[in-house]
């Protein structure tokens, strides 16, 4: 494939000048999925027979695909065993720091009080929000274990109140699970870990089994399977189970001028390209001399070859691009219509380009943001859309996990105001009883008065 000449790690490139637009959209296209269908087939009959056969049939597919064989029970209750989170020091600062700034950020979304309108006067409507009770947050595990991704669930699940809040993730081969997820599963007061991974550990999650508690919502990223599997259970109104968005690979755009540096460029490009070889990493270089280009695509041949997952990086690379651009309005148009999960800005007076992005999952501002910062411990969500849907959804964040409820309160005064355009619109609507609620209210007061 492209990209892949003499084993050199480089990106195609194109200059938007000498391509014609239908090609540049074609060009920012995400590579594409398996098939839906073929994934659906694989997906339903396990859901089907975790919701006949409960545990029995998660330990089984546990027993398969994570190889724990060892495995007796699908759940590891609170209060978690000490010996089942002994992490290095270093490790536990590293995540209480990384807990204490995602927690502070989550904390100051929260709404200080309930809103509050008086529409006309005597009719006042409210807003206030709950947390959802019980929560199920997936972590993946797969090729990297992600203890991050259990943070940027369980502390915003947390700050929300839910009262029960499980986490769920494929267990090693010897049947544990990585020391750091217990740890912060320990910190975010979750009630279990469920041992188990892909469309299994989701439906029963979704239908519940005889140890796994069935949960209201299901949040966090996982593999076509997951991803099938949490689109199911949300469809399927007898399961009464929300999702948080569709999640696809992994994808970073990079916007960079002559004032980025090439080694940071490239590091960024990288650090979302060792996700997964299905990761798609995009740069656009804004008025850049072919020079400057070469200095970053020499960068990240060099960067990638030192990698230890530079297999996974060069797949990235094959189905990735660069794009040369002429102006930063050009760089914004095309990053708004690709709207990727996030957006890297190497570029002078970057805080200025913010106002510029329309479609993004998360902003990272200027040469010393590198994604990674937001991905692990700065206070941002790294659970993002993906695959363009930025474009109409955001990203985790405090009320992924709580609902609203609204209430309406009047006064005598307040319906007899109103009343006139709600009887109104219940006669065009023909619906009498509507009317009369509101009539037979008036007459009681004209009696009373
Ligand atoms: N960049 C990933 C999140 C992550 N990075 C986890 C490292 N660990 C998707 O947003
Ligand atoms: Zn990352």
């Amino acid at each position: 494939p492209a990209g892949l000449d003499n084993g050199r790690i480089q990106m195609r490139r194109y200059k938007t000048s000498e391509t014609e637009p239908s090609a540049l959209a074609t060009l920012l296209q995400r590579p594409s999925q398996r098939s839906t269908d073929q994934i659906m087939n694989i997906v339903n009959p396990i859901i089907k027979d975790i919701q006949s056969n409960g545990d029995t049939a998660l330990l089984k597919y546990t027993h398969k695909f994570e190889k724990a064989t060892s495995l007796t029970s699908p759940v590891l209750n609170s209060p978690f065993p000490e010996h089942l989170m002994r992490i290095p020091p270093e490790t536990i600062s590293a995540i209480d720091t990384s807990f204490e700034n995602i927690r502070r950020f989550h904390a100051a979304q929260q709404e200080p009080k309930p809103l509050q309108v008086e529409t006309m006067p005597g009719v006042s409507c409210s807003r206030f929000s709950r947390p959802i009770e019980r929560v199920g947050l997936y972590v993946p595990g797969g090729t990297a274990v992600l203890p991050s991704t259990a943070l940027m669930l369980g502390v915003p699940a947390m700050v929300a109140g839910c009262k029960q809040i499980v986490l769920a993730s494929p267990p090693r081969p010897d049947g544990t699970i990585t020391p750091e997820i217990v740890y912060i599963a320990h910190k975010v007061g979750a009630t279990g870990i469920v041992l188990a991974g892909g469309a299994q550990a989701i439906a029963a999650l979704a239908y519940g089994t005889e140890s796994v508690p069935k949960v209201d919502k299901i949040l966090g990223p996982g593999n076509q399977f997951v991803t099938a599997a949490k689109m199911i259970v949300a469809n399927d109104t007898s399961a009464g189970v929300g999702i948080d968005m569709p999640a696809g690979p992994s994808e970073v755009l990079v916007v960079a001028d002559k004032s980025a540096e090439p080694a940071f460029v490239a590091s960024d490009l990288l650090s979302q390209a060792e996700h997964g070889s299905d990761s798609q990493v995009v740069l656009i270089t804004v008025g850049l001399g072919e020079a400057q280009v070469q200095a970053i695509e020499a960068e990240v041949h060099a960067q990638a070859s030192a990698l230890p997952r530079v297999d996974i990086v060069r797949g990235a690379i094959a189905h990735s691009v660069t794009l040369e651009v002429g102006s930063i309005e050009e760089a914004m148009r095309l990053s708004n219509q690709y709207a990727p999960e996030h957006l890297i800005l190497q570029v002078e007076r970057a805080e200025r380009v913010v106002a510029m992005v329309e479609n993004a999952g998360s902003v990272f501002v200027g040469a010393w943001t590198p994604e990674s910062v937001g991905d692990y411990s700065a206070g941002v969500n790294h659970s993002l859309p993906t695959y363009g849907y930025a474009k109409q959804y955001s990203g985790v964040n405090l009320s992924s996990f709580t609902k609203h409820i609204t209430s309406s309160t009047l006064t005598p005064d307040g319906l007899k105001t109103i009343s006139g355009a709600v009887m109104q619109l219940a006669k065009v609507e023909e619906l009498e009883a509507h009317r009369r609620a509101v009539s037979i209210r008036l007459e009681h007061m004209e009696k009373k008065s």
